[in-house]
Parts: C-alpha cells; sequence; structure tokens
C-alpha cells in the first residue's frame, strides 16, 4: 500500500521545524541544563543498557520522533511481522526470524503450516548432532574424533556464525577449531585447507538457496580435496548441509540426513538463530546455543510490548534516524571495546546496508526528498583511537557512533579492563564535549603567545558530536543474543520510517550476472563480449596474463 510520502507527513514537519532549534543546540549546555539528563535519556532492557544523553536530542525531540513512528505504522508493521504476514513485498514472503527463537508453546503459523513445531524440530536435530559431535561419539571415517569445522558459506550465510563463534570464545569446545571458508578467492580455501586433516575433519554447507556461485565453487573444491584423500563412502561422516534446497543437495552428494533444513521465510542476514548457526551449536554446545535464542526472544519480547518511548530497538531507531535525517550524519561507526566482538561491526554492516540501504519505497517510488541507510563501519576499541578516530573527533563530517562494553571482563586482568573502560567512556565524553580554544591556551599557557595562537586552531575539538552507549554486565550467549537482535529491530525500525523493504538485496544481483559472463570470457568458452572500454582493457590484461 502507498504511504504518504515521508516528508509531507505532519510528524516530519514538526520535527524538521524543530530540528531548527536543535540544530544550535551544544550538549555541553544540554547537560549543564538538566542534571537528569542521563537517567532521563537511559533505557534497560534484556541484560542490555542503553545510554542515548549523548546525542544533539532532548526530550520533546524523542517525543516527535515517537509520534513519527506511530504516523509511519512502525509498530504496525512489527506487528504484522511477529504474526508471519508477507511484509517482504518484492519475493512475497514473511519475516519470521523471531520466530526461530520464539519458545516451544507461542504457536506461529505460515500457509497454514505450524512452524514453531518444524523449528523446534530443527532444533531437536541440531542439539543431538552438535552433542555427538562434542562428546565424541561422531567420528570420521577413519574412526578418529572430530577437531575441525569448516564452514563454507557466504553472506548471510557466513557472517553471523563466524562472527558469534568469535564472540563467544570463551564458551568454545577445547578440541574445536572453527574455520569460516566464504570468498571466491582460491586463498580463502588454501589457507583453511592447509591447516586440517581430513580424518577430522567436518565441512558445513550452508547455502539457504545452495546455488550461490561462491560457495557452490568452494564446496566442489572441499569435496575434490577430501576425495584425494577418502573414498565416496567417507563423505557421510565429513560433509553436512544447511539449506532450504533439498534437491540441490541429494544432487551434490550430501545425505538428507545430514541435511539440516530452514524456510523461506528467514532471510539471509537474519538466519544466525536457524540452522544456520549449526556451527555456533557445535563450538559452544546446545545449551549454550539455545541461551543465545533465548537472549534474542527477551528482546523480541521487550519490541513487541515496551512504549516506544522506553523501547530499545525504537529508541536506537529514532535517534539514528534523527542524526541522519536532520543533522545530516551519513555514516555511522560501531566501536565494540570488547576484543570478541571483533566481527560485530562486519556484521551490522551487513545487516544494516543489505537491509536499507535502497532508494525506492515499498511502493516502488523512487526517493528524492530524504535519505536513507548511513553507511556503517567501524572496529574495536582500542585499536580505532590509534588510527582513524583522529577523522571522527575533527574531521568535516559529524559520525555518530555506537560504543559497545561490557562491565565485566571474562578474564582475569581487570587492570587492562579498567583501562578498556577508561578508554571508552574518555571517547564518547570528548566527542560530546570537545575542547574549546580557551580550553587549549590554558593548557598551552607559558608557551611562545604567537607559537600559542598558531597551534589553537589545531588543538582545538569542535566536539557536540553524537554517541550512544550499550553496556551489559557480560558478554554472554543471552547478551549477544539480546544485543544482536536489538540491531536487527532497529534496521527494522529504521526501513519502515524509510518505507523501504528491509527483507530483500536486489541490488547484488547486477554484479553476479556479469561476474559469470566475464568468468565465461577468462575462461575461454566464450568470445569477449563488448563492455565498455575499460572493463574490455581489464579482461584483456587478465588474460594477457594467463
Ligand atoms: C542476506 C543475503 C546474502 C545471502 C548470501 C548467501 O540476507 O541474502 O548475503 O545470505 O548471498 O546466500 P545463500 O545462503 O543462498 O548461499
Amino acid at each position: 500500500m502507498r504511504q504518504p510520502s515521508l516528508t509531507s507527513t505532519a510528524s516530519y514537519q514538526a520535527l524538521q521545524s524543530h530540528a531548527k532549534d536543535a540544530q544550535q543546540w551544544q550538549m555541553r549546555d544540554l547537560f549543564a541544563q538538566d542534571p537528569q539528563r542521563f537517567e532521563r535519556l537511559s533505557s534497560e532492557a534484556a541484560g542490555l543498557f542503553l545510554d542515548y544523553s549523548k546525542n544533539r536530542l532532548d526530550g520533546r525531540t524523542l517525543a516527535l520522533l515517537a509520534d513519527l513512528a506511530r504516523e509511519r505504522g512502525a509498530e504496525k508493521l512489527r506487528d504484522a511481522m511477529f504474526n508471519g504476514d508477507k511484509i517482504n513485498l518484492t519475493e512475497h514472503r514473511a519475516v519470521l526470524h523471531t520466530a526461530l527463537r520464539a519458545p516451544k508453546d507461542k504457536q506461529i503459523t505460515v500457509d497454514g503450516q505450524d512452524i514453531t513445531a518444524d523449528v523446534h524440530g530443527v532444533l531437536a536435530r541440531i542439539k543431538a548432532f552438535s552433542d555427538a559431535v562434542r562428546n565424541g561419539q561422531w567420528l570420521g571415517h577413519t574412526g578418529k574424533e572430530i577437531t575441525d569445522i569448516v564452514n563454507i558459506g557466504i553472506g548471510g550465510s557466513d557472517l553471523g556464525p563466524k562472527m558469534v563463534c568469535l564472540a563467544l570464545r570463551q564458551y568454545a569446545h577445547p578440541r574445536l577449531t572453527m574455520h569460516f571458508v566464504s570468498n571466491v578467492d582460491g586463498h580463502d580455501m588454501d589457507a583453511a585447507l592447509s591447516r586440517v586433516n581430513p580424518e577430522t575433519t567436518l565441512f558445513i554447507i550452508a547455502s539457504k538457496t545452495f546455488t550461490t556461485a561462491e560457495t557452490m565453487m568452494n564446496a566442489n573444491t572441499a569435496r575434490q580435496w577430501f576425495l584425494k584423500h577418502a573414498s565416496e563412502a567417507a563423505l557421510a561422516k565429513h560433509f553436512v548441509a544447511v539449506s532450504t534446497n533439498v534437491e540441490a543437495i541429494k544432487k551434490f552428494g550430501i545425505d538428507p540426513d545430514n541435511m539440516f533444513p530452514f524456510w523461506d521465510w528467514v532471510g539471509g542476514r537474519y538466519s544466525v538463530w536457524s540452522a544456520i548457526g549449526l556451527p555456533v551449536a557445535l563450538c559452544v554446545g546446545y545449551g549454550y546455543f539455545a541461551d543465545f535464542l533465548a537472549g534474542a526472544h527477551a528482546l523480541d519480547e521487550h519490541f513487541r510490548t515496551a512504549p516506544i518511548e522506553e523501547n530499545l530497538p525504537m529508541i536506537l531507531a529514532l535517534v539514528g534516524f534523527w542524526n541522519r535525517e536532520f543533522l545530516g550524519c551519513a555514516s555511522v561507526s560501531i566501536a565494540p571495546y570488547h576484543q570478541d566482538l571483533n566481527r560485530f561491526p562486519a556484521y551490522l554492516q551487513q545487516l544494516e546496508m543489505e537491509s536499507n540501504g535502497k532508494r525506492v519505497t515499498r511502493a516502488g517510488d523512487t526517493i528524492t526528498d530524504y535519505e536513507t541507510c548511513p553507511v556503517i563501519w567501524g572496529d574495536v576499541g582500542t585499536n580505532g583511537q590509534h588510527a582513524y578516530f583522529q577523522l571522527l573527533h575533527q574531521g568535516t563530517d559529524v559520525t555518530p557512533m555506537d560504543f559497545i562494553a561490557t562491565l565485566r571482563p571474562a578474564h582475569e586482568f581487570q587492570n587492562h579492563h579498567a583501562a578498556l573502560l577508561a578508554n571508552c567512556f574518555a571517547q564518547s565524553e570528548a566527542f560530546m564535549k570537545g575542547k574549546t580554544a580557551d580550553e587549549v591556551r590554558v593548557d598551552l599557557a607559558g608557551q611562545d603567545p604567537a607559537e600559542i595562537e598558531r597551534l589553537v586552531p589545531h588543538k582545538t575539538f569542535p566536539g557536540n558530536r553524537p554517541s550512544n552507549t550499550i553496556l551489559m554486565e557480560y558478554l554472554t550467549p543471552a547478551t549477544l543474543g539480546a544485543l544482536i537482535a536489538l540491531y536487527e529491530h532497529k534496521t527494522f525500525v529504521q526501513g519502515a520510517l524509510w518505507d523501504v523493504n528491509s527483507f530483500d538485496q536486489w541490488g547484488v544481483e547486477l554484479g553476479k550476472v556479469l561476474a559469470k559472463k566475464i568468468e565465461a570470457e577468462l575462461n575461454g568458452d566464450a568470445q569477449p563480449a563488448q563492455h565498455d572500454g575499460s572493463t574490455n582493457g581489464l579482461i584483456a590484461r587478465a588474460k594477457a596474463a594467463v
């Protein structure tokens, strides 16, 4: 259904006129004026604490943003998602990653099918299989225990399980080393195969469609490599698949008993909760995998029921929307102050940019008068501080930050943790406060006055740069599950505000088709097509190098 354009709505226009004032605000002043600002502009749910007080907004901004969310039907769309309505309009699919983490007694149906029963049926198989591999009942073809697991998948079939296995490193089985091969670049496969022994390696071929070019090429290479060391009969002990495509799996030669299914209502980038999470269950054990699902479910329940003003994903989405639309911020930097979350920015990059990197509305109209998804990027603190934080503090662009930290470490080095948290909190303080020219002068007092004046502009920080801080007690399977669900739902709400379909990704298709053509040309199976001058030239150079 065609919605009125975002910018024509009364609540958007109210925000626009409010923004004229807010754009002049200094956060230093906002904190000075309201001693309760931190209490007022922070909220907590499912083990996550969100401080959004270091943003250029106030209670009125939030109220206007909440009005906008209501007027744009964000709550209705949320309910439709949980209900299994086919809100992925270009693919005619329901969007039910939330059903993957719902308890057994929650009845959810899609096209008359009780999907909760299906979900829990597959979970039981994941449990049985992961238990068997972990406790040494599942053996390789020569009778040895599995020591290495190689997940072959790309995009949504790689980023989630890889990020989560790294994040839950503390819970990992000591015998199992996890490897993730995603890139069609043979160096990726070569690096993994050079580290594993075919007698003790389990390959998981993870592909929703089982047609993805990179994954199929990697899967075939792994199979050929394995068959150099073992017979066809041995494949069943070393290859399992996660997919929605049973026929393709049989054709590949994987026993359907070794296939873990999922469904078309699970989007790739939302699939870590499905059988795509099999590497997680193998790595940390089914019990912790279940905790991971339960953590996400707790956040789902909060998202489904809490009023907008107290609803963490709604708030995160609205604050991000404000920064994007009214303060002109074109990118958001994610800074986990936790080494084990080092793949989290990459994970969010796909989640948000593939979901909301769109330029037409759900009804297909071209968006011309507002911006959609900002660029998402980042790296762990404190490393980023010694690299690109310079630009964030003193560059010409204002880049909002999300700081993520745990109050307690999972190691014994307390002094490290204090140093880490001190850096995390100091950075958000510095971004907010900045440093005025007068403060710089005080610092430099005693030096040659001409030299002081020469240095002042270089040493001044504009400040007034927005950030959120998300804290949790520990990084556990449950808090990690909640953290991911928080960002999933933030992405959902922003998609609703921008009126884009967050659940397709047609933008990845064009390059795939062209790559097939060029691959055939490079292999000499096809006559070079007439490309543009640059592409023809590059192909010619590559062919000459063979
Ligand atoms: C995610 C995307 C995309 C997808 C990969 C892998 O939402 O759809 O990243 O996950 O292209 O697809 P397959 O799992 O089908 O191989």
